[in-house]
């Protein structure tokens, strides 16, 4: 080699575009900057470089991806394809630069730039394409297909306004649009070239071919296109480099112009504003479904667009049509993309003349179905005539699914005609509905919940008659969140002392953080994990004084709950608790009571009146305590305005203790108790949901376990509840509603709380009242236990180290091998 080329191989031997060296690397963010950002280092700002980096991360990223989207030609891969109304990824850099495993040598280059790296990763605004749990899931698994090296498409859609930002002023929530793509988007790539068609509205014309065979087709009333919009998804260390599709709406100028050069101006801009309109805005609800012709535009509007992007695959690879479901599993992101499975039928039969048998043993091998809700308000059905406007050839396939379908109940349960319409397709109560989760059952081949305990009820309960007729369909898949994100991006500090000790194979295999186990009885060790523990608290408290200018004390016992408000995760019962230790410290102020921090973050749906108001409550109570002289600081109650992912990341690893207080029966599965455990926080929850197996994994000693069970709260409502006598048979729950009722905490308004109290004291439908007594008994347990560090060390080590079953890595190995039928390991290379 000449002399002068090993003198400076950087320069010489490294692609700018693909270079890793620390030197490369620097050259190519400072390249960008000037040639993609168009800026000068004097005049460019965080979110420049942020710009610079990312695009300089991209290009890293792009031959890996290429050559993983070829990869999805070879016949012996079957592609999975999760289909989700909702993708809740969070800021990409910090991940993206992990996955690739460059993360030294940017930290580096970044750092003899001048450059603050946090600066840089906290400037990337988060694509908040999801409303909570469903979406983020759909996130992580992708993270855990592309580092399996499964090759996956995420299908989903670009909406141009995400999940909203929420302002708190005067202790309410006030909502913000979220115009995401304000800045740019460098990870994402158009390809107008793909662009698809989806008809709407219309009607079908029936015919006879030359056959003689029945054919139908649909004449739409009007059409829109679909144009994909990819992002990179970047496996850990895999090589492999999966795909986000998401679909934005557009007019097709053929309808446009048409209308426009007849002189039907009018016409032809509505036609432009019915398009654009379909990915234009996120619905904000989660956990209640408004039966609104808009979201079914949605639904149908992206599932379309994907499963014509999937034949069209098929055929560019030159496979049959009839091998589909062998190319191809499709996974349904609860019922929002339901609607697949007539859409799978409609093309196979009307667009490409398979005959119904054929077109169904397809439709039901490549379609595999999620539920993730028990609450009856959230099951979507559609009213029959809305549909039928909508989509009407759909309509004719869904009651020719069902006429069929029926006819097996029929024949399985032979005089059984309640079963029969229970089960049907169409809900005929009164109006008639159709009802997506059977339309999704029917047509898929695997039914799954997302824990035991929810699969369970789905079996015995929601799903009872389906569960009875296939029994065989219906398997558990617990949930589980990727370790990249949740633990080596979000908590730097823990990653690194769990790698010192027991390596770092752990990011990719969580079951080996089992190895950390021993650590618990080393004191020197529990010292360690506490000192990194009191760092992270140090970092959000840093944050919360620079966001809302509280101080509060990083040696407090972090107490959090952040998710969606809702009454069935009762934020409200966790405030109960917040005004019995005021009740005691006002009547005692000299009370020992352990410091503490309560920690709120979570969105209320903008039409939800009573998750509100319990924004409000969290405030108000805050807003008295927090300044109380007679609390003397030693309570503290920050609502953390805005709760997003990012956000996320800085309190799961910062809390002591996690809240997850669901009535038991109602929460699927949570995937939030998971993150706090396994950043080393200790459970206080109900046996509802993922917790009962988290309890059972960290060993029961080591949670905080209270609240009726499942059947005991079915039981106690069946019975007939009367919140009304336990707040009169219980002398500190009967003061606390009481002062609550007296104005205490609305500056004298007895009526703002009103809809509140009477909700709980004529019905408490969540059962706060019931396990009232049992909750505050536990949280002194908690509290009591925190007292003794060396004791709640241990046990926070051994939370987090026995929580390797809640990886993402593990729940997609089982949807491989259960579901899709993929082997995992023969997946790639
Ligand atoms: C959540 N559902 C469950 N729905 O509540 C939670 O227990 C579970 O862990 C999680 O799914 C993942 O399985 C949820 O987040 C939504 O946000 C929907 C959005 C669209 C409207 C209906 C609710």
């Amino acid at each position: 080699m000449p002399e002068q080329i090993s003198q400076h191989p950087a320069v010489i031997t490294e692609d700018d575009r693909t270079g890793t060296s620390v030197e490369t690397l620097k050259r190519a963010i400072l390249d960008n900057l000037y040639y993609v950002v168009a800026k000068v280092p004097p005049a460019a700002t965080d979110i420049d470089y942020f710009t610079a980096v990312a695009y300089t991360v991209r290009d890293r990223i792009l031959a890996h991806w290429i050559e993983t989207l070829e990869s999805y030609s070879r016949k012996e891969l079957r592609v999975v394809c999760y289909l989700s109304a909702e993708f809740l990824m969070g800021p990409y850099l910090a991940n993206n630069i992990l996955n690739l495993g460059l993360d030294a040598p940017f930290l580096q280059a970044v750092k003899e730039l001048g450059l603050e790296f946090d600066r840089i990763v906290t400037s990337e605004s988060e694509p908040g394409l999801g409303n909570g749990g469903l979406g983020r899931l759909a996130a992580c698994y992708l993270d855990s297909l592309a580092t399996l090296s499964v090759p996956a498409i995420g299908y989903g859609i670009r909406y141009e306004f995400g999940m909203f930002h929420q302002q708190i002023r005067d202790g309410w929530q006030v909502e913000m649009t979220d115009y995401w793509l304000r800045y740019g988007n460098p990870w994402e790539i158009r390809r107008s070239q793909a662009s698809v068609e989806v008809g709407f509205g219309g009607h079908t014309e029936s015919s006879t071919d030359e056959h003689g065979k029945y054919r139908v087709r649909w004449v739409p009333a009007s059409v829109v296109k679909g144009i994909p919009y990819d992002t990179p998804i970047v496996g850990y260390r895999s090589g492999v480099v999966n795909d986000l599709r998401l679909w934005k709406s557009e007019a097709t100028e053929s309808f446009y112009f048409e209308r426009f050069n007849s002189g039907d101006y009018q016409g032809a801009v509505s036609e432009k504003v019915f398009a654009e309109n379909i990915s234009k805005v996120l619905y904000p609800n989660d956990e209640e479904i408004q039966g609104k012709e808009l979201r079914l535009q949605q639904q149908y509007f992206f599932t379309s667009c994907s499963l014509q992007d999937m034949i069209r695959f098929q055929q560019r690879f030159q496979f049959p049509l009839d091998t589909f479901h062998q190319e191809w599993a499709i996974q349904l992101n609860d019922t929002h993309p339901s609607i697949g499975v007539a859409e799978l039928m409609r093309l196979l039969l009307d667009e490409h003349g398979m005959g119904w048998d054929e077109a169904w043993h397809i439709t039901n091998n490549t379609f595999s179905f999620t539920n993730h809700t028990l609450l009856p308000e959230a099951l979507e059905r559609w009213p029959v005539p809305l549909f039928g406007s909508l989509l009407p050839r759909h309509l004719e396939i869904i009651y020719e699914i069902n006429a069929r379908f029926l006819k097996e109940v029929r024949e399985r349960f032979p005089g059984d005609e309640a079963r029969a319409a229970r089960m049907s397709l169409i809900d005929e109560h009164d109006q008639k509905y159709v009802r997506m989760a059977h339309l999704a059952c029917v047509g898929s081949h695997r039914v799954n919940g997302v824990a035991e305990l929810h699969t369970q009820l789905l079996e015995h309960d929601l799903l009872r008659d389906f569960y009875e007729l296939w029994p065989e369909k219906f398997i558990n898949v617990t949930n589980g969140v990727t370790p990249r994100r949740w633990l080596a991006v979000s908590n730097p500090e823990q990653s690194a002392l769990m790698s010192r000790k027991i390596g770092t194979a752990w990011i990719s295999d969580l079951d080996e953080l089992r190895g950390l186990e021993p650590l618990a009885e080393d004191a020197a060790c529990r010292a360690q994990w506490r000192g990194v523990q009191r760092d992270v608290k140090v970092r959000l408290s840093n944050y919360i004084k620079a966001q809302l200018d509280l101080s509060i004390d990083p040696d407090s016992l972090f107490d959090a709950q952040v998710k969606r408000i809702h009454e069935y995760k009762r934020q409200h019962l966790n405030v109960l608790h917040i005004l019995t230790l005021y009740h005691r410290l006002k009547h005692n102020p000299n009370l020992d009571v352990i410091p503490r921090t309560f920690i709120f973050g979570g969105k209320a749906a903008p039409g939800y009146f009573m998750a509100k108001l319990i924004i409000k409550f969290i405030n108000a109570v805050g807003e008295v305590v927090n300044k109380d002289p007679d609390v003397n600081r030693r309570l503290h109650v920050v609502f953390l305005p805005d709760y997003d992912v990012s956000l996320g990341q800085r309190v799961y690893p910062a809390a002591d203790l996690s809240e997850q207080i669901s009535t038991a029966g109602k929460e699927a599965s949570g995937t939030g108790n998971m993150k706090f455990a396994m950043n080393g926080a200790l459970t206080i929850g109900t046996l509802d949901g993922a917790n009962v197996e988290i309890r059972k994994a960290v060993g029961t000693e080591n949670f905080f376990l209270f609240g009726l069970t499942a059947d005991q709260v079915r039981a106690t409502l069946a019975s007939g509840y009367h919140p009304w006598d336990v707040y009169q048979s219980n002398p500190v729950l009967h003061e606390i509603i009481d002062s609550i009722a007296s104005g205490h905490f609305s500056h004298g308004d007895r009526d703002l709380f009103r809809p509140l109290l009477d909700s709980l004291l004529q019905h408490d439908t969540y059962l706060l009242f019931a396990d009232y007594q049992s909750y505050i008994d536990c949280q002194d347990q908690a509290a009591q236990a925190y007292r003794d560090q060396e004791h709640w060390s241990r046990m926070s080590i051994l939370n987090a180290a026995r929580m390797g079953k809640f990886s993402s890595d593990r729940s997609i190995k089982e949807y491989c091998e259960d579901i899709w039928h993929i082997k995992v390991n023969a997946a790639k290379k």
